[in-house]
This record gives structure tokens, C-alpha cells and sequence, in this order.
């Protein structure tokens, strides 16, 4: 049915693409971009893999620390998902190979009364979310996109991924993930950005 002729309106609404979960998959105020944008406050970093370490820390009850080939042998998974930027872009079907963060939770046993988590850039940039949006099933470590290496400006070789926040939450130049009882707002969040950062709830800045 045509609701546009329906009402009389000259222009439709586009029809609107739905999600599983019933939410629309572009999100409110958000555009489609088939490039893929830059957005790095820091300087893009050099990569020493002989000084890499990525270290679980904090309210854990196996905190641990791995060398760059050690991360690099963790099982590996791909998957696809859509990225959202507060700035209002966002790109879909992002192809990402990386390790699944469970492989980072079995291993680390986050103690009962850890809620939050900080993910530490070796940049030092961080970004604080709950931990019940980084237990999830789409959220990964990636070294790959759509394929290629991640190249550095995109926070390669290593990066966050949490689709379903708006993406200054998927830290670039990862070097690890801290635990915590309580949280503790990042490099954005003091600055402004929405602490929680749901793009269907438009929760931008606060
Ligand atoms: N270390 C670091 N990670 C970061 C950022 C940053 O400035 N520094 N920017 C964030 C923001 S705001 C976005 S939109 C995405 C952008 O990723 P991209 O540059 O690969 O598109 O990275 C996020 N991760
Ligand atoms: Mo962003």
C-alpha cells in the first residue's frame, strides 16, 4: 500500500528497513554512507608488536595479560555488523574477523560485582560502557575489515567493536580492558558524549 498517494503526500517515506529485534536499522537522525568516514581525536599511533600487551584488569578474578602473538592465537570468529557514529553517519555490514570478546570473558571471570568496563587505547583514549552491552553477542576485538587488515587510521591492527552503541565506544587501539565495581566515564563521556550512547534512543551527548 502506498501511504504516501494514501494521504496525499507528493514525497513517500522511505520504507524503512526493520531489524530483528523490531528496531529500525538505520537509527533516528543518522544518514547512510558507503565510505568509511575517519574520526580519531589522537594522533594515529605506531604499532610495536614486541611492546604490545593486552591486559585484563580490575574487578576480575583472573586479570591477565597477553603478548600481540598470543592475542593473535585466540580463536577467531567473523562477523558482520552496522556502525554508528554520533556525528550521524552510519555504514553497514561491516565485515569484522577478530576474536569474540566471551573468549576474553571466560578467560578474565569478571567478579559478581563488576558492572562496568573501560576500554584503555595504548593511545590513551578510553571509553567506559556496562558490562551487560560488552557480554553481548556482537561485540568482538577485530583486526580485520571487510577483508583487508584494519588499516591504522581505522585503529589498526586492533580495534573494538560494539555495534549497537554509537561507535566512539569501539575504541580504536585496543590494549586492553579494565573492570569495574563502579563506573567511570571516558575521553569522551567527560566531554560531553552520552555516557550510555544507544542510537536508538538518540542518546548523543548529555
Ligand atoms: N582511540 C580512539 N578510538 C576511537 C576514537 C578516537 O578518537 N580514538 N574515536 C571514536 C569515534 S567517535 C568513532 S565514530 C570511531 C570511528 O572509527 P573510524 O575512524 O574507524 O571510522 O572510533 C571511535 N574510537
Ligand atoms: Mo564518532
Amino acid at each position: 500500500m502506498n501511504l504516501g498517494k494514501l494521504f496525499g503526500r507528493d514525497t513517500e517515506p522511505a520504507t524503512k528497513e526493520m531489524r530483528e529485534d523490531g528496531r529500525e536499522r538505520l537509527p533516528a537522525g543518522q544518514y547512510l554512507t558507503k565510505k568509511w568516514p575517519i574520526l580519531t581525536y589522537e594522533a594515529t599511533p605506531k604499532f610495536d608488536a614486541e611492546r604490545y600487551r593486552f591486559k585484563v584488569w580490575g574487578a576480575v578474578e583472573e586479570p591477565f595479560e597477553l603478548t600481540w602473538d598470543e592475542l593473535q592465537a585466540l580463536p577467531r570468529v567473523q562477523l558482520t555488523s552496522d556502525f554508528h557514529c554520533v556525528t550521524t553517519w552510519s555504514r553497514y555490514d561491516n565485515a569484522w574477523e577478530g576474536v569474540h570478546i566471551r573468549e576474553i570473558l571466560q578467560r578474565a571471570k569478571p567478579s559478581p560485582a563488576a558492572q562496568f568496563v573501560t576500554a584503555h587505547s595504548f593511545t590513551g583514549y578510553t571509553t567506559n560502557m556496562p558490562l551487560a552491552d560488552l557480554d553481548d553477542d556482537d561485540v568482538m576485538i577485530a583486526f580485520t575489515h571487510d577483508g583487508q587488515p584494519l588499516e591504522p587510521d581505522h585503529g589498526g591492527p586492533v580495534r573494538l567493536i560494539v555495534p549497537k552503541l554509537y561507535a566512539y565506544k569501539s575504541a580504536k587501539w585496543l590494549s586492553g580492558l579494565e573492570f569495574m565495581e563502579k563506573d567511570r566515564p571516558g575521553f569522551w563521556e567527560v566531554r560531553g558524549y552520552h555516557n550510555h550512547a544507544d542510537p536508538w534512543k538518540e542518546e548523543r551527548y548529555w
